[in-house]
C-alpha cells in the first residue's frame, strides 16, 4: 500500500502474522490535555507490547500517513500547535500538502484496515450528537466503520451524545456489538448507558471466534466499561455545564468533541482525565488480548 508508511516493527510483525493493536491519535492531541497526554500515548504503547502484540499509533506526519509512529513522531502529535484533527476525509488533503493530523477513529480504522491491521483500541466512539435530528451532526465514525472490517475496542460511543440514537444508527449500519463482561452498553465515563446489549462475551477468544466467523466488510465493536466509572450524578452535572457553554460559545462541527472534553476535564478536577485515561489502557489491554487469541487462532 504505496500511500501508507508502515514503521519497520510493524510492517514485519504483519508479515509474520503477529499481533498488531491499531491506536488513535486525536485522543493525543485533541483528547487528552498536555502534558499527560504524551505520557498516555508512551503507557498505551508498553502495556500492549507487555501483553503481547505490537502497538501501531496511527496519523499524519509531514504528509507521510504513518502506521506506527517512532517516539518522535509520537512526541511531536502531542506537543505541536499545527496537528489538526482529521477524519477519513481530511487525510488526503493534509497527507497531499505535507501537513501533521491526528486521526480520528474513522480515519484510524480505515487506514489500519487498509495496512491488514484486525485490532484497534480507542476510548469511546463518535456517534450521533443530542439535537442531530436538527443540526445533523453525526460522527463519520460510524459510517466509516459500518464498511470498515476491524475489530474496535471501546467503551461504548463518548457520554456526550445520543446515545439511543447511536446505538440505532449502529444496528442500522450491520456493526456487531460485544458487551465484554457487560450486558448493558457501557457509557464511556459511566459503567452503564442504560441500554441493553444482545451479546455478551467473557473471553478475548470468544471475540477472536467471532472475527472468524463474520461475513460482512463492516466492524465489529467490543464493548468495554471503565474500570473505575463516574457516578451519574457527577456525570450530569459536568455534561449539562459542558453542553451550555459549548452552545453559548457557538461551537459546531468537529470542534465539539474536543470543546467538551476539555471543559470536563477542567471542571472535575482530574477526576475525568483519570477516567478517561484508564478506559483508553484498560481497552489497549483488551485488544491486545483479542489480537494475540486473533493470531493464533490463524496460525492453527
Ligand atoms: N473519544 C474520546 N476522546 C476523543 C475522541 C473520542 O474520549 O478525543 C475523538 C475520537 O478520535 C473520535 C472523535 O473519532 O473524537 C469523534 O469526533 P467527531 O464527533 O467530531 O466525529
Ligand atoms: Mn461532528
Amino acid at each position: 500500500m504505496k500511500r501508507l508508511h508502515l514503521s519497520e516493527e510493524v510492517a514485519a510483525a504483519l508479515d509474520a502474522r503477529r499481533a498488531v493493536v491499531a491506536l488513535e491519535s486525536t485522543i493525543i492531541s485533541h483528547g487528552l490535555p498536555r502534558p499527560s497526554n504524551l505520557a498516555v500515548a508512551q503507557e498505551v504503547e508498553a502495556l500492549v507490547r507487555e501483553n503481547g502484540a505490537i502497538p501501531a499509533t496511527i496519523a499524519i506526519c509531514e504528509g507521510r500517513i504513518t502506521v506506527g509512529l517512532s517516539p518522535s513522531e509520537l512526541q511531536a502529535i502531542a506537543e505541536r500547535d499545527d496537528v489538526i484533527k482529521a477524519s477519513t476525509r481530511d487525510c488526503s488533503v493534509i497527507a497531499s500538502r505535507g501537513g501533521w493530523a491526528a486521526t480520528t477513529v474513522a480515519s484510524t480504522a480505515q487506514i489500519a484496515s487498509l495496512a491488514g491491521i484486525s485490532l484497534f483500541a480507542t476510548g469511546g466512539l463518535g456517534g450521533v450528537h443530542r439535537g442531530a435530528s436538527i443540526t445533523f451532526d453525526e460522527s463519520a465514525d460510524l459510517s466509516t466503520l459500518s464498511r470498515t472490517p476491524i475489530t474496535v475496542v471501546s467503551s461504548g460511543v463518548k457520554s456526550i451524545l445520543d446515545v439511543a440514537a447511536t446505538l440505532e444508527r449502529l444496528e442500522t449500519l450491520s456493526i456487531t456489538v460485544l458487551g465484554y463482561q457487560c450486558d448493558y452498553f457501557p457509557g464511556f465515563y459511566l459503567e452503564n448507558s442504560g441500554h441493553r446489549l444482545e451479546y455478551r462475551v467473557e473471553k478475548p477468544e470468544e471475540v477472536a471466534k467471532v472475527m472468524q466467523s463474520t461475513i460482512s466488510d463492516s466492524a465489529l465493536l467490543v464493548a468495554n466499561a471503565a474500570p473505575n466509572p463516574m457516578d451519574p450524578s457527577t456525570h450530569q452535572k459536568l455534561l449539562d455545564g459542558a453542553l451550555s457553554e459549548a452552545a453559548s460559545a457557538g461551537i459546531t462541527g468537529k470542534a465539539v468533541t474536543p470543546f467538551i472534553l476539555e471543559r470536563f476535564h477542567s471542571s472535575s478536577a482530574g477526576l475525568s482525565l483519570k477516567i478517561n485515561t484508564e478506559i483508553i489502557t484498560s481497552n489497549a489491554i483488551l485488544a491486545s488480548k483479542i489480537a494475540v487469541a486473533y493470531a493464533s487462532l490463524n496460525r492453527d
